[in-house]
């Protein structure tokens, strides 16, 4: 790929970045009070365009309801706005109410199950007034212990309810139907894994797609495999992109995981050049998000570290020699195919990147720049440190 056709592609990527990220989070142990983070969601929405600025690549940020409730969504917008961003994606939740002890969706609780689905709907009505076309749908729901509930009971009533989530969405807009194989369930989690995810999207409609979070998987299971089907058969609507070592770690994306981020990346290009329509659209309308939760790091710095680990990935990805690579694959020669493919991992693009940055007006150096901004000094001076927990959610 020559420099051009190189920087047009940097050009379109885009990395969203969570509310959830720039508050006070912790583990269940303790919630470690960061100087400086944001305490509502206008002082989120700062410094996601703080991170925006420095970037260029992360224009929007995504809301979680109730953490980031407020009266009048379309004043938020324009808030947004006002600062350089958008809001993106609608995350409801349905797992911190007393009522959804044993779920929400697929509580055996018609009444719960109906206050869930309510939720759901209005998060739809909150995204006709944030303009935001994807609902981004997690549940916490499961059983501990076997026979604590009828499983197959369980499925029916989660295709009924993302039925009904799904027929009310808006012409354009997407849900995205998020899966994790454990925790905070512990013997069975009703929407498991991709598979689960995927059956019920299918069942449901176009606009049901499924949404891969890095930190949401067994050890050792190949997620570009995942990213690969799900893109070929249309149905990879996001990602919640992270790090882990252990389990949903929600740390630094590409800190411990550089290659898996490089491997889902790599799978991604060559989607969005594919021959056929569907798996190119798939692949063009993905929406890349972080979801990570920041326990001892400072936010912004971050933020930025996130995104800037994301472009680098993308980057190397897009340095793949394809037709070097496509005649290795045809030839059986394994190594020289492996080879093609880690050269570009190998390849230092940290220069590309600080020139791509100098030809739009962007710091050469994002966390450099952040480092020697202020912007951490005023915003402790300005918001000091909220008490440790002070009304922060402890992330599951
Ligand atoms: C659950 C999860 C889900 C939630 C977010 C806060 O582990 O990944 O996406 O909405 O964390
Ligand atoms: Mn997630
Ligand atoms: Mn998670």
């Amino acid at each position: 790929m020559n420099t051009d056709a190189l920087f047009q592609a940097l050009d379109r990527q885009r990395i969203e970045t969570p509310s959830w990220g720039y508050g006070n989070s912790g583990t269940r142990f303790k919630t470690f009070a960061a100087p400086g983070a944001a305490r509502d969601v206008f002082e989120k929405i700062e410094d996601a365009a703080e991170v925006h600025r420095l970037t260029g690549i992360a224009p929007s940020v995504a809301l979680h309801i109730p953490w980031d409730e407020v009266e009048d969504y379309a004043e938020l917008r324009r808030f947004a706005e006002s600062r350089g961003v958008t809001l993106g994606a609608i995350n409801p939740n349905v797992f911190q109410d007393d009522p959804y002890k044993f779920g929400s969706i697929a509580n055996p609780d018609p009444e719960v199950r109906e206050r869930a689905v309510g939720h759901l709907l209005e998060c739809v009505e909150v995204m006709r007034q944030t303009g935001s076309r994807d609902l981004s749908l997690w549940f916490a729901d499961g059983t501990n212990y076997a026979g604590q509930d009828d499983l197959r009971a369980r499925k029916r009533r989660v295709r009924e309810a993302l039925g009904r989530v799904h027929d009310a969405l808006p012409e354009g807009s997407r849900m995205l139907v998020e899966y994790k194989l454990f925790e905070p369930a512990f013997y069975a989690t009703d929407l498991f894994d991709w598979g689960a995810a995927y059956a019920h999207c299918l069942a449901i409609g176009e606009k049901a797609q499924v949404l891969v979070d890095l930190g949401h998987h067994a050890q050792s299971v190949n997620i570009e495999q995942i990213v690969a089907f799900l893109l070929d058969e249309g149905r990879l609507g996001g990602f919640h992109f992270n790090a882990r070592r252990y389990a949903d770690d929600d740390l630094i994306v590409g800190t411990t995981n550089p290659f898996e981020l490089f491997s889902i990346y790599a799978e991604l290009v060559a989607a969005e050049g594919a021959g056929d329509d569907l798996t190119r659209t798939t692949a063009r309308n993905v929406a890349y998000m972080i979801d990570q939760s920041h326990n001892i790091e400072p936010k912004v710095e971050a933020m930025l570290y996130s995104v800037l680990n994301c472009q680098e990935a993308y980057a190397k990805a897009l340095l793949i020699d394809r037709e070097r690579l496509a005649a290795a694959q045809a030839a059986g020669d394994v190594l020289g195919a492996h080879r093609t493919f880690t050269d570009a991992f190998r390849t230092d693009v940290r220069p590309l990147l600080a020139e791509w940055r100098r030809s739009h007006g962007l710091p050469e150096d994002p966390i450099a720049a952040h480092r020697a901004s202020g912007y951490q000094a005023k915003v402790v001076a300005e918001r000091g440190t909220a008490a440790a927990g002070g009304g922060f959610p402890v992330k599951s």
